[in-house]
């Protein structure tokens, strides 16, 4: 198969709203990205319904996700950006790799088990099989590479274990992938508990910063983030708080991490600090605006979405009638 641009995919749960994990990780990645590649870019609602959801607040994330994707600065002419429920063949295709999953493997994977932790009173199928929808995702888009955090390093190598189990069973189908990772803030900790992953859902709020925090509470986070008693901006392992703030710090300003250690040098983390929340609201403060701008027009929203899923089941169903041919559906 000829291909003109590399594919990209990846793809974001509309559960919460965006952090600043999400964006240093992934997001910002994408919109690079959108230059030099065919991008698609999913909502990826499905996946979500593997935790409780109330229906009409789903259906508001859902929205406001899209709207924080364009406030984010994706452009929907450039990428295409859809909800994964709009292409069936998602599923279809999920199904099919699930045949070619083997259950050690899905009992292997740490989200999993982190997540049935968490949900004990609803450790359900779809958490269990969750790694195989994800697989169909980007398989079914034949992408070369996937824009995402360092958390999803191990799913991503059980996508390429199941895409090459099948070509090697029925021949070349799919595209084996590759993940993308930026070269600093692959994984942006919590501001709480510097060894643990900022993520959505935590419960300790105050260690994440989200996409929609107004101004004064991001300052209030960052006052509060957790630091040590060294007094010292340096890059090291035994100042987790502190290098992680340095990440932001410089993946924000475009700084070295000498550069930083050197302006810092004799200022303390009271300033180091107040500097962050400064480059931080540099981002947030436009994202919100443009978020509001995008929440008022759902039409806009509608637009993008109908469009997005029209383009995305165009390549999907190329690829979805070689696998059906391949595997001998008539
Ligand atoms: P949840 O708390 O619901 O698990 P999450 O914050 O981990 O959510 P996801 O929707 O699972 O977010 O992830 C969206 C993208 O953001 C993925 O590519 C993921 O790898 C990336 N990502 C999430 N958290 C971080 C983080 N702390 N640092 C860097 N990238 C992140
Ligand atoms: N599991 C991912 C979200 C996700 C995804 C994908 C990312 C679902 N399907 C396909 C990249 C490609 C997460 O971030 N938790």
């Amino acid at each position: 198969m000829e291909k003109q641009l590399k594919v990209i995919f990846s793809g974001a749960q509309p559960t919460g709203s965006l952090t600043l994990g999400n964006y240093i990780g992934a997001i910002q990645n994408w919109k690079e990205l959108e230059r030099d590649y065919e991008c698609y870019y999913s909502i990826v609602d499905l996946h979500s319904l593997t935790v409780k959801q109330d229906p009409d607040d789903f259906k508001q994330a859902n929205l406001s996700f899209l709207a924080q994707y364009l406030a984010a600065g994706l452009d929907p002419k450039k990428n295409v950006l859809f909800f994964q429920s709009h292409v069936r063949e998602h599923t279809e295709l999920a199904w099919m790799l699930s045949c070619f999953t083997y259950m050690g493997e899905l009992s292997r994977m740490t989200q999993f088990k982190d997540k049935a932790d968490k949900h004990k009173d609803n450790i359900n199928a779809g958490l269990y099989t969750y790694p195989v929808l994800m697989a169909a995702d980007i398989l079914l888009y034949q992408a070369d590479l996937v824009p995402v955090g360092d958390d999803q390093r191990q799913h991503l190598e059980l996508c390429r274990d199941v895409a090459l189990r099948f070509n090697n069973a029925y021949g070349e189908t799919f595209t084996v992938p590759h993940i993308y990772l930026g070269k600093i803030g692959a994984r942006i900790m919590s501001l709480q508990e510097p060894l643990k992953k900022m993520s959505k859902s935590d419960e300790n709020q105050n260690g994440v910063i989200h996409m929609l925090d107004p101004k004064d509470v991001i300052v209030k986070k960052l006052k509060k983030a957790v630091t040590d008693s060294m007094n010292a901006v340096k890059y090291n392992d035994a100042q987790p708080g502190v290098q992680n703030l340095m990440i932001i710090h410089a993946t924000l300003s475009g700084w070295t991490m000498s550069e930083i250690e050197a302006h810092y040098q004799d200022k303390g983390y009271g300033t180091f600090k107040m500097d962050i929340a400064e480059l931080i609201t540099g981002l947030t403060e436009p994202f919100r605006e443009k978020y509001a701008h995008y929440m008022k027009n759902p039409d806009v929203l509608k637009d993008v979405y109908v469009n997005g899923a029209e383009r995305a089941s165009k390549k999907a169903d190329v690829t979805m009638t070689l696998v059906r041919d391949r595997l001998g559906l008539v």
